[in-house]
């Protein structure tokens, strides 16, 4: 169906663009750029002129996430990382500062809002405490722009001496759990930008593009599009400048090259950094070595040939289980410095006559695919020259039908988004084969079992993190369960209400984001509430900070979640088996 602006926008009047940027406009007399030991010891006035140096002499930077629970602990990080890596002569010249979720909510209203794994601060002091412990540039990333706290986070980034503040990639696909004002995140998030944009340095207006759309388009040509629509709203409607990061879905190394080049050729500013290809990690510690090899030294051929200043990101190993510890970050940063120094070895898989000539495709189905957008949305009656408009509708109308209605590809019905991709991205086939392996684990008992029980089973996620979900989904389905879409970051009393209605025998819930155990009790008390007694299984990363921890490191809370009703199981084959005992009791006993 073409796109309606009624459909898109069913309110009345929208806020007024223009004020909400001159409002963060006039603030910029009061929020600047602060002081801090990177800025002054390496005397710039921002990290894009730095960046800007360091790329112009070939020096490849190091960048690192941070962000315990407790400011603490994150001090104590800040300059542990760096003092440590500076012993082994490795510079790092970036910390990606995590903020927790909770902190995406406006400041007076964050109290009992759910928790997850990342670091909380008080008030602006907080923020300008952590950015003086080391000579690291501060890169407020995440829960900052895109958020209904963008402004008031945008200020005491500020304050702190960040100058490359994200991340907008967020704004298109997180959903803060309870939160479904998108006109004021919108607002919050111009208001922020306009403050930016009136700063007199250079700020980096960070957008992740694997946190945004990239995480899910089928067409690496749309990804890199949503860079030119991104450009375009913040360069060229707003006057700020933005610089952009990818990498955790870029597993393929010639494609993994290619979107390097081809960001190269449609953006000026400096990149953050380069995001770690995580979706890899997926063994204990030696293995994931071997992904952190395979994709940091695709990374750094790809400076090396194309100095763009994005800093490299060596993942730690444990990234799978749960946030690194401090030891461990550090462990990542020297093995991959000692990378940089090695005369590398050409990779087998990297093809670079490939990559080129896959580059200069992926520039064309970008243009196309910005340009399809531009076009459907004044067709529609959104008015493109309004960067409100233009972010909202964005938000509203969502990557997969973006893709489906704007993609460059042909059209073909039996393609995953109606249409061949000019150059696919990994994920949809990772996942794909995922599930034949795990496919391949369901015995013919339970497939038999399964088979004959005509189950409806309702799969949701607690977060964002949506392959665990769109993993089972595909695998209960081939074992002929019907499966009913209970949502991504749903919140606990929707989703019993949404099971409720459709009538389902069975829940599953995919949980990443450290909030496990309050979500298992907040959906049994909902289905309680509702007198609906169906069994619920839980699965992804079982982990939540205790209450009381002094460690601000997430542990398994699986026997927690037990305790409280729900079932617990690893892999979509130990919930067929689990369902399919669980049914045929439950039959036997009525
Ligand atoms: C991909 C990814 C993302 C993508 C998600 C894209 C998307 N749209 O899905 C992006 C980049 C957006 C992202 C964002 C974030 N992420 Co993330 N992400 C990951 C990553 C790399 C992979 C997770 C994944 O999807 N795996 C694919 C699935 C198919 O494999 P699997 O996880 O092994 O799942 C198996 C089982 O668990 C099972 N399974 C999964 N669900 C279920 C459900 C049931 C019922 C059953 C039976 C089985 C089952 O199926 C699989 C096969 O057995 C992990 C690290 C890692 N390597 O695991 C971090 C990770 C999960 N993320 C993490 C965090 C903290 C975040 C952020 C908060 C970061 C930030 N500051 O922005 C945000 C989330 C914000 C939000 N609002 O929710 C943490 C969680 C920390 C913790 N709990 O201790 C991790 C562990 C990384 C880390 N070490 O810090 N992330």
């Amino acid at each position: 169906m073409p796109l309606v602006r009624q459909e898109i926008f069913p309110e009345k009047k929208l806020p007024d663009a223009t004020e909400l940027l001159a409002s963060g406009s006039t603030a910029a007399k009061d929020y600047c750029v602060g002081s801090n030991p990177f800025l002054s010891q390496h005397n710039v006035d921002s990290e894009a002129s730095y960046k800007r140096k360091s790329a112009a002499s070939r020096r490849i930077m190091h960048h690192a996430q941070v962000g315990f629970r407790s400011l603490d602990k994150s001090c104590r990080a800040y300059a542990e990382i760096y003092d440590s890596c500076l012993a082994q002569d490795v510079i790092i010249d970036r910390y990606g500062l995590c903020l927790d979720w909770s902190m995406g909510y406006p400041t007076n209203q964050r109290h009992d809002r759910p928790q997850g794994t990342g670091l909380l601060l008080a008030d602006i002091d907080d923020f300008v405490t952590l950015t003086q412990c080391a000579p690291v540039a501060p890169h407020f990333g995440d829960f900052v722009l895109g958020m209904p706290a963008a402004f008031e986070n945008t200020t005491a980034a500020l304050a702190a001496g960040s100058t490359a503040i994200g991340n907008l990639g967020q704004y298109f696909t997180f959903r803060l759990p309870h939160w479904d004002d998108d006109i004021f995140t919108t607002s919050a998030t111009l208001k922020a930008l306009g403050l930016i944009a009136t700063q007199e340095v250079e700020i980096l207006v960070h957008s992740n593009l694997d946190d945004g759309f990239a995480a899910l388009f089928c067409d690496l040509s749309c990804c890199l599009g949503a860079v030119l629509l991104e450009k375009y709203i913040v360069n060229d409607l707003i006057g700020a400048n933005i610089s952009h990061c990818y990498g955790h879905h870029f597993s393929d190394p010639t494609r993994r090259m290619a979107f390097h080049l081809a960001l190269a050729q449609v953006t000026a500013s400096p990149g953050t950094m380069i995001y770690g290809n995580t979706t890899q990690y997926r063994g204990n510690e030696q293995e994931n070595y071997a992904s952190l090899e395979a994709y940091i030294s695709v990374d750094i051929a790809g400076q090396n040939l194309e100095p763009t200043g994005h800093a490299i990101n060596p993942v730690p190993v444990s990234e799978n289980i749960r946030i690194p510890d401090i030891d461990e970050i550090i462990a990542a940063q020297v093995f991959a410095a000692r990378l940089v120094e090695q005369p590398l070895a050409p990779n087998s898989s990297l093809d670079m006559e490939l990559a080129h000539r896959l580059a200069g495709e992926m520039v064309f189905g970008a243009i196309k695919f910005q340009h399809n957008v531009l076009d459907g949305f004044t067709r529609a009656g959104i008015d493109i020259d309004n960067p409100f408009e233009m972010l909202l509708a964005l938000k509203r109308i969502g990557g997969k039908r973006l893709e489906q209605l704007f993609g460059p590809g042909l059209v073909d019905a039996l393609a995953p988004r109606g249409r061949t991709p000019l150059i696919a991205s990994t994920i949809i086939d990772e996942i794909s084969e995922l599930a034949r392996h795990h496919l391949a684990q369901v015995s013919s008992d339970d497939r038999r079992i399964i088979g004959k029980l005509n189950l409806k089973v309702m799969t949701a996620t607690t977060d964002v993190h949506e392959h665990g979900k769109l993993l089972l989904d595909r695998v209960l389905t081939e074992v002929g369960i019907t499966v009913v879409d209970g949502g991504v970051s749903t919140d606990a009393d929707d989703l019993a209400f949404l099971a409720k209605d459709a009538g389902v025998e069975a829940i599953a819930v995919s949980t990443y984001n450290g909030v496990a155990l309050t979500f298992a009790r907040d959906l049994k008390a909902e289905l309680k509430r509702l007198d609906l007694d169906l069994p619920v299984i839980f699965g992804g990363r079982l982990n939540q900070i205790p209450q009381a921890s002094n460690t601000s490191m997430p542990v398994d809370v699986s026997e927690d979640i037990i305790s409280a009703g729900a079932f617990v199981c690893e892999k979509p084959e130990d919930a067929i088996a689990l369902l399919a005992k669980i049914i045929i009791g439950r039959d036997r006993n009525d």
